[in-house]
This record gives structure tokens, C-alpha cells and sequence, in this order.
């Protein structure tokens, strides 16, 4: 068989078989492959199997990596992030120091509402520079396919200017963008007393985002003090109705019932859960909905950690790890440093850690049949790792243990470093 590239010698993490995300227990399965052998074809796994299988395949290629007894795995996917917004809040840092709440810096006009005055003022092209370095960033880290949220702007205009940048930005460097409209992510001043007409406004402005097809995804920030369960009830059924898969920040700082929420809706993923009943985790893991985890925040808001072990052990449910990249409750792009995280807060294993940063995130953002595991017929997005040890990762943490990145096929990192616009050989 002719093949584009070969990658040879690597320790296969394929995390392949069956259908759908992994739940409880099977998030523990690697699928490993030792010694294994990857054929790469027009973007595409064409083979995936040890060095005798590879053999008896006659596989040639016109260029071979030898990845050195080295960690393969799937390219890793970032299921929740702010990824599109203007400005930084590093002055609300002594606020949060001196224990003001996230929520009283948010009623105060703060937070959410000083990015969203910075977004506004910020044109589509300084959107997409800033935005460009952190992608930039995540890829470095084997990041090669995230979710970007709007929600910058509570306005028509400037939810729609996300919305273009992050589909400009999927076509302007490698990795895959998936964009998610996150129009009711706050109340704006102007609509203080009238959240029911801002929403109103937000569904409106939802059929104009999926007839220009700018996203696949909505959610809104069920909170209290934000949107209560039953607005974001109405707001996500309509959604649903439009077309839209559904995602919700459910249960961050409060108890509401986001995650019973999930459950009735069918959404496809359920975000943060910090605070949610357990009843509400299991109507969600009933229900195949996949919790994504966001440890940073927990650990940049000093909150506690959201209760993974129960999901995973009790209710027997899909977890999928993520950075909320954001620049109030989570500012960093490094989903490694997220999987450090998880395993001191959550008490995940490494298998488990890795489960939910490729397979389980990938069908977090409806990519499940595209990318997150190592499987003939699936995207060329592949990690090569430092180290021949997964839980090496999550244990030396704050440091960047990538050697190499393939995007479809294509090498974008070498050394831990992106290559020149569009990767080697482009
Ligand atoms: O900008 O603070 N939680 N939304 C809900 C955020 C955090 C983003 C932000
Ligand atoms: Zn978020």
C-alpha cells in the first residue's frame, strides 16, 4: 500500500472500538498498540496496526518518522472555550484575591460585562490576531481541534463578528474550530430589567447564526443571577427546535438544576457541574450526556472541584475534560496543565484523563466520527508525546511535553514548536 506518511516505533494510544463517547469504567481502555505503525494517506488513517501487520500490509511510504518507542495519541480536542475576545482582566486579580465573588465582580459590571465593552470596541481584525496567538498556543500543546464560543458582545453585531472570526480562524490556520453561539452568556445593562426581551432578541438573532451556518452549537449560562433554569429552558428548547445541538453552563457557582436541565433537553454536552445534584449528573449520564470539566476554573476561582468520581464511578457517565479558556474565570490555553488538574482535583486516572481530552471531547463538539481516536478512516490528527509513559503527562505538569503535532496528515509541530503558517511541507 502507498502511503503519504508513516509514522513507525510509536506506543499507540488508539482508544479505538465501538461507537459513541466512553463512559465509567472504558474510559480506562487505551487501546494500546505497541510498537505500532500508522499509514497516513490524503489526510486520512489508511492503516493503524503493529510493525508485523505493517509488514504484511507492504506499506511504502514517501515519508517515514520514527517516533522512537514514543506516546501516540489521537491530537487532543478542547471542548469549551472563550476562545474569540478582546482584552484581558488581570485588574480584577487583587479583587478575586480579596475574596470579592466572581458573580459580585459580574453585578458590579465587571467580569463577563468588562470583555464584553472591549469586544464591542474591537474590530475583526484585531479579534483575530489575539485569537490567532492562543490557537497558536493550544496547538503547541496538541490541541487540534477546539470549540470557540461568541458571547462577547450580547448584541447583534458583535455576536455575529465573533462568529465570523472564529470561521475565518478555522480557515486560516490548522487547527478545526467549532463554533458555539453563546449569545445569553450575560444580561447586557441595556436589557437589566428585561431578560425575557433580550432573549427574544438572542433567538432572533440564532436563526440569522444558522442561516449563515455560523454554528453547530448553543448554550446559555444558566446562573444564578444570569439566566434562571426556566429562561434557559425556553431559550435552548428553541434552539433545539432551530436545528441546534445544545450545550449549557450549568450548576458553575450555584445549585440551580442546569444539569436536570441537560437531561430533558438531550444536550449534547453539559459544562462545569461544579455544584449539580447528584441526581442531576446521573439524569445526564442516563441520558448520554457528556460532562465536560472545566478544573481550571475550580482552581483559578479557589472553588471546589465538580464531583468526576461519582459521575464516572456511580452514574456511569461520559467525562470530557476542557481549559474554558476565558480571560475572567479560566485564562490559559493549556489543556496539559488541565489535565494535571484533573487527575490532583478529580482524582482521574491517566487513561481516564486522556479518554476525555481526545475521544470524549471530540464527540463533546460533534466530531466523534471525524477525530479522537486512532482508527482507519479518521482525520490524520496525531500526537507524538516526550515520553512512552501517559501518566508522565499529568504528573510533571506546567510544562509542555509535546514533540510533534500532525494536523490531517500534515507535520505542525516539531520540538514542541509550531511550524510556519500552514505546516511542513505546505
Ligand atoms: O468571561 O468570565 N463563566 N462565563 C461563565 C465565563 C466564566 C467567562 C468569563
Ligand atoms: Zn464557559
Amino acid at each position: 500500500m502507498q502511503v503519504d506518511l508513516l509514522i513507525r516505533n510509536g506506543r499507540l494510544a488508539t482508544l479505538a472500538g465501538g461507537e459513541g463517547p466512553r463512559r465509567g469504567r472504558a474510559m480506562r481502555d487505551m487501546g494500546y498498540v505497541e510498537g505500532g505503525v500508522v499509514g497516513i494517506k490524503d489526510g486520512k488513517l489508511v492503516f493503524v496496526g503493529d510493525a508485523a501487520a505493517a509488514e504484511r500490509a507492504r506499506l511504502e511510504a514517501k515519508t517515514t518518522v520514527d517516533a522512537g518507542g514514543r506516546l501516540v495519541t489521537p491530537g487532543l480536542v478542547d471542548p469549551h472555550t472563550h476562545l474569540v475576545h478582546a482584552g484581558s482582566r488581570e485588574n480584577e486579580l487583587s479583587l478575586k484575591l480579596n475574596g470579592v465573588p466572581y458573580l459580585d465582580i459580574l453585578r458590579r459590571g465587571g467580569g463577563i460585562l468588562a470583555t464584553v465593552r472591549a469586544t464591542r470596541e474591537a474590530g475583526e481584525q484585531e479579534l483575530l490576531a489575539q485569537a490567532k496567538v492562543s490557537l497558536a498556543r493550544m496547538l503547541e500543546q496538541g490541541v487540534t481541534t477546539v470549540e470557540a464560543k461568541s458571547g462577547y458582545g450580547l448584541d447583534r453585531e458583535t455576536e455575529l463578528r465573533q462568529l465570523r472570526v472564529a470561521r475565518a480562524l478555522n480557515d486560516a490556520q490548522p487547527v478545526d474550530v467549532v463554533s458555539t453561539f453563546l449569545g445569553p452568556h450575560a444580561l447586557p445593562p441595556e436589557y437589566r430589567e428585561d431578560a425575557d426581551t433580550f432573549l427574544d432578541m438572542m433567538l432572533e438573532l440564532a436563526d440569522e447564526v444558522r442561516a449563515q451556518g455560523l454554528a453547530e452549537f448553543c448554550d446559555i449560562f444558566c446562573e444564578e443571577g444570569v439566566f434562571s433554569v426556566s429562561q434557559s429552558r425556553r431559550f435552548l428548547q428553541a434552539c433545539k427546535e432551530k436545528g441546534f445541538a445544545l450545550k449549557i453552563h450549568a450548576d458553575e457557582i450555584e445549585a440551580l438544576g442546569g444539569a436536570e436541565l441537560a437531561a430533558e433537553l438531550g444536550a449534547t454536552s453539559v459544562d462545569h457541574v461544579i455544584n449539580a445534584s447528584r441526581a442531576g449528573l446521573a439524569a445526564c449520564a442516563q441520558a448520554g450526556v457528556i460532562a465536560v470539566l472545566l478544573p481550571g476554573t475550580s482552581w483559578n476561582l479557589g472553588a471546589k472541584p465538580a464531583d468526576a468520581r461519582f459521575i464516572l464511578d456511580q452514574a456511569e457517565g461520559a467525562v470530557a475534560l476542557a481549559t474554558d479558556y476565558n480571560p475572567g474565570s479560566c485564562p490559559t490555553e493549556s489543556l496539559q496543565l488541565i489535565m494535571a488538574f484533573a487527575a490532583n482535583l478529580y482524582k482521574m486516572t491517566p487513561e481516564e484523563i486522556l479518554t476525555a481530552v481526545t475521544r470524549n471531547a471530540a464527540h463533546a463538539v460533534g466530531r466523534g466520527h471525524l477525530v479522537g481516536t486512532i482508527e482507519v478512516g479518521k482525520q490524520a490528527d496525531l500526537c507524538i508525546w516526550n515520553t512512552d509513559e501517559l501518566a508522565y503527562i499529568p504528573y510533571h505538569f506546567g510544562i509542555n511535553h509535546i514533540q510533534a503535532v500532525f494536523k490531517r496528515g500534515v507535520q505542525v509541530v516539531r520540538a514542541g514548536r509550531v511550524l510556519a503558517e500552514g505546516g511542513e511541507g505546505r
